[in-house]
């Protein structure tokens, strides 16, 4: 049985034994199979500065066994979008605290392209509009290769272009924002069959909501 967990640095205790396993599982996907040699390390994990103690984690665990992941960066911190790829926003810097980007979004190989039911992907996906709607975010940035947008329309994700897409790497990449709201969960939910709510908190009954009177600053121009 798969479960999708909620890390943060107030439980990030409960799950340190897994971090190595998955930075390794990171390095694997990402620096051995997708050749994104920008992030290759001596040490075969896969870190980069926007893992840090801002960073939320999902995992998709069975037992001990990480099957999939997603991790989002606060847009008050410094982002992918931020600082990495500046030129594919052409609208005012995002930075709120009811915003965060995501990024690394990953299954493990043998569960991927799954037919029965909604996807581990796609259940990450709805895990972190779950997440959000929780914690009062209203939206996500992301950095992302083009070919997630069809599936997203798909998904009843509606993503919005901050810019033009660009070639990275050799992948054509845009950068999107994706409102989290109550009308995108309904939807997902609906058309993917997901059963409901499925997000494990543990040791996280404490932690506060957003504050969304502190992100209304004038310069924000998303739409
Ligand atoms: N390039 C282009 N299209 C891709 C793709 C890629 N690198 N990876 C997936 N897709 C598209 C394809 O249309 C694919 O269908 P196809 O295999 O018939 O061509 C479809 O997505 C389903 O992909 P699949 O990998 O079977 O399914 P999934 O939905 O279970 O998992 C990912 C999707 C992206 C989570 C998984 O492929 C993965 O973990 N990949 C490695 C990590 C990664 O690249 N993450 C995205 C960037 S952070
Ligand atoms: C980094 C430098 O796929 N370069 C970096 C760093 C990938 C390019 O970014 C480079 C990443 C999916 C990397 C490669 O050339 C989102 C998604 N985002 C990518 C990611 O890394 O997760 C980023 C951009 S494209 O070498 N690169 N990091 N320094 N630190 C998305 C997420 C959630 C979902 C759906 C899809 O709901």
């Amino acid at each position: 049985m798969t479960e999708i967990h909620v890390i943060r640095k107030e439980n990030r205790h409960l799950y340190e034994h897994l971090f190595d396993l998955y930075h390794r599982l990171r390095y694997d996907i990402y620096v051995r199979q997708r050749r994104w040699m920008a992030l290759d390390r001596p040490d075969g994990r896969e870190i980069d500065q926007f893992d840090t103690d801002d960073a939320v984690y999902l995992l998709a665990l069975e037992g001990t066994r990480i099957v999939g992941g997603m991790r989002a960066i606060p847009t008050t911190c410094p982002t992918l979008l931020s600082e990495i790829f500046p030129q594919l926003n052409l609208r005012s810097p995002i930075h709120r605290p009811d915003v965060y980007e995501l990024s690394r979004i990953l299954v493990v190989p043998e569960r991927r392209g799954e037919q029965a039911g909604p996807g581990l992907a796609t259940m990450l996906q709805a895990a972190i509009i779950e997440y959000g709607l929780s914690v009062g975010l209203t939206g996500f940035t992301i950095v992302l290769e083009t070919w997630w947008l069809p599936r997203f329309e798909e998904q009843g994700w509606r993503a919005k272009p901050l810019g033009l897409p660009m070639d990275i790497d050799g992948m054509s990449t845009v950068a999107v924002y994706v409102s989290c709201d109550e009308e995108t969960w309904d939807d997902m939910v609906q058309r993917k069959g997901i059963a409901g709510p499925m997000l494990h908190w543990l040791n996280l009954s404490s932690v506060p909501r957003v504050d969304i009177s502190l992100s209304c600053r004038p310069t924000l121009q998303v739409f």
